[in-house]
């Protein structure tokens, strides 16, 4: 399946008091330039997001703080990864359909996207996303 988990650059500070600094930086870190960052907070655990695909838009996913479970389809299999580490990103390519669990109160999701925000984008309808997958 067409994602990649990665590992990013995290610098502790010798006092764990002052916690850590996670690092991803566009064309060198991750495989595209980003144009858009946005993060996802105050979601409580159990409930899901997501439950779309994109057709252009990269990205990359991580949570600095608790757990989130990413559900990743592309129309033939699915596979999760769970992020439950501030080094731990996912690199999406367009085409996956996913659906996100906060496994915790609370947890925070922070994404780095390749393109603008464009609705039109989205495929939000999972038979719509099947024919466009499979064509
Ligand atoms: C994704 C997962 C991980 C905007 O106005 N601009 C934006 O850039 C985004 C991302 C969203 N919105 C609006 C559209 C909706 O009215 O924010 C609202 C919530 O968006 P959505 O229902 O798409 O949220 P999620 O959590 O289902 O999906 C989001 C991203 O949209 C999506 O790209 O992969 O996070």
């Amino acid at each position: 399946m067409d994602y990649n988990v990665i590992n990013l650059k995290t610098v502790m500070n010798p006092d764990p008091k002052l916690g850590g600094l996670t690092i991803a930086e566009g064309e060198r870190d991750i495989p595209f330039a980003i144009k858009r960052i946005y993060c996802i907070h105050h979601t409580e655990a159990e409930y899901h997001r997501g439950f779309h695909a994109h057709k252009k838009n990269w990205q990359l996913l991580f949570c600095p703080c608790g757990e989130i479970e990413i559900s990743l389809n592309d129309g033939k299999n699915v596979e999760t990864v769970v992020l439950d580490d501030p080094s731990k990103g996912i690199i999406l390519s367009p085409g996956l359909w996913r659906e996100l669990v906060w496994k915790v109160d609370n947890a925070v999701l922070c994404v780095a996207a390749s393109e603008y925000y464009d609705p039109n984008e989205y495929i939000r309808d999972y038979n719509e996303f099947l024919t466009y997958v499979h064509n």
